[in-house]
């Protein structure tokens, strides 16, 4: 755990007890601050007091007392509607902040000579896996490297820090709106498309919070930035304007001047025009498809401008095992193989997912995001059909409807998969794919997109071992 010194003596409020939570609560009472934790959930309040966090009905405190507001990422305080938390921290002039903002701090506090390395990856898409790959490529070549943030460990759960650590830390727009003093010695930016609009209000404030990532950053640190897209085009050319670091672009699509490039699946280090090749991408089995070079592309560029040697990079890229819930072949009952994407939350995620396989049976539906499935018709012709669960399931059976795509109403995964496997089973098709890729979110049926993506792993497993278990008894009778 990394104990948060930078508070001592401060009385602070925490809100919403889930993983960043109960390891902010923590690490502040560690580092001698006054914590008065809350939850709206009984279990949670139960769960964090029995890992020691201190409870105190935030509702009946005295809020001009505060000298911060921890607020969960996934707590809003504006749009769509403010938390009660966040409407009294504000009423009372408490700034509202998160466990990034806390662990930014600590870091800044150490004496230059000893602060670790950061670096911090955000995008629309592919960021748990650039994040992944980025600690991945550091862990081969030998780095002490710490991988958190939206994946996996809150950030103020990894190991504490010392001049040789590389933190890798992927950041949510929820994240980066509430972080302040992050200074990101390399900064990620791989693309961007409409997410979370819900939560900003507008494409320009989802821009707005993602582009703190840069905030802090020093002319001898790095701006990865993918320019495959409109929106990060536009922040590269204004970024570059600014002239104030190493800009290195990145591109699955076409041949750059400096920076990272994909060109027919081989990946180039771009120096001055020229370009050398650094491995053929061919050879990474779980870094298929143009986002995944894409998301190559950017980790290469944020090692090596750490200073790594570009072939060790090379070498590492290959040995990825790649990322849970993201494109993960859970395993084959016959012919009909079960891919776990529970982390395709939006269309353009699932769009990838759909234009890597023909001969589909789609599971889709949760909490729909603005526009729905209606971008993804253009993949709609790899679909044999789908299955749809969750609160999008009436909007998604219109546009399939209209779209002319077979597809049944599921209501649960259990029973999707259910049904998917037996279509594909009998279908007749070469190699069927059972494929959870929701384009939504999770909220509405599972905690979040991982257990989301484990439930899909129970109910595909079951049925491979059903009949794995068939096939024994055949051969044995
Ligand atoms: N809560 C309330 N009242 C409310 C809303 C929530 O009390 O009105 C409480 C819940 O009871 C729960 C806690 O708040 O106990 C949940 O807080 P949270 O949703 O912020 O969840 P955490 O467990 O802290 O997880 C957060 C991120 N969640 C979100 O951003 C929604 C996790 O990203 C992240 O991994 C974790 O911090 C550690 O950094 C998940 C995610 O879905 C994976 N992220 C989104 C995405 O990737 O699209 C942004």
């Amino acid at each position: 755990m990394i104990v948060a010194h930078t508070f001592k003596g401060q009385k602070i409020a925490v809100f919403g007890l889930g993983r960043t939570g109960v390891s902010a609560a923590l690490s502040l009472a560690k580092g001698g601050a006054d914590v008065h934790a809350w939850d709206d959930r009984k279990a949670a309040r139960e769960d964090a007091a029995a890992q020691g966090v201190p409870i105190t009905d935030l509702a009946l405190a005295m809020w001009n007392e505060f000298d911060a507001l921890v607020l969960s990422p996934g707590v809003p305080h504006k749009l769509p509607k403010a938390h009660w938390s966040a409407e009294r921290a504000q009423a009372a002039d408490v700034p509202i902040i998160c466990d990034i903002e806390i662990f930014a701090r600590e870091v800044a506090a150490r004496p230059q000579s000893d602060r670790p390395k950061i670096i911090a990856i955000t995008g629309t898409n592919g960021k748990s896996t650039t994040t992944s790959l980025i600690g991945h490529i550091l862990k081969s070549c030998g780095k002490d490297a710490q991988i958190g943030g939206n994946i996996g460990r809150g950030v103020l759960d990894l190991d504490r820090m010392h001049a040789g650590t590389h933190y890798v830390i992927e950041l949510s727009s929820y994240q980066l709106e509430r972080t302040h003093s992050l200074r990101a010695n390399a900064a990620v930016f791989l693309n961007l498309s409409p997410d979370h609009i819900e939560r900003h209000g507008d494409m320009a404030a989802y821009v707005a919070a993602k582009t703190k990532i840069f905030d802090n950053q020093k002319p001898e640190d790095a701006v990865i930035i993918g320019v495959d897209d409109e929106y990060t085009k536009k922040l590269c050319s204004e970024l570059r304007a600014k002239n104030g670091r190493k800009i290195l672009p990145v591109s699955a699509r076409k041949c750059l001047g400096r920076g990272a490039s994909v060109m027919k699946g081989k990946l180039f280090c771009n120096r001055e025009r020229k370009a050398v090749e650094v491995c053929d991408l061919a050879h990474a089995k779980a870094l298929e498809g143009a986002h995944n070079h894409q998301n190559a592309a950017a980790a290469f560029a944020a090692v090596q401008s750490l200073g790594i040697e570009a072939s060790l990079i090379g070498k590492a890229i290959l040995s990825f095992p790649g990322l849970a819930h993201r494109l993960e072949t859970i395993g084959s009952a016959g012919p009909v193989r079960f891919v776990n994407d529970s982390k395709g939350t939006n269309a353009d995620a699932t769009h990838q997912a759909l234009r890597a396989y023909d001969n589909i049976y789609w599971i889709a539906g949760g909490v729909a995001k603005e526009g729905g499935i209606e971008p993804l018709a253009g993949s709609f012709k790899n679909i044999a059909k789908a299955y749809l669960i969750g609160k999008a399931a009436p909007e998604f059976h219109k546009t399939l409807t209209k779209k002319k795509v077979d597809h049944k109403v599921s209501g649960t995964l259990e029973k999707a998969v259910l049904c998917a496997a037996r279509d594909a089973m009998v279908s007749g098709h070469k190699n069927p794919i059972v494929l959870l890729s929701p384009a939504c979110a999770s909220f509405d049926q599972f905690k979040d997109f991982e257990s989301r993506g484990e439930a899909f792993r129970v109910h595909a497993s079951r049925i491979i071992d059903l009949f794995e278990a068939e096939k024994t008894k055949m051969r044995a009778s």
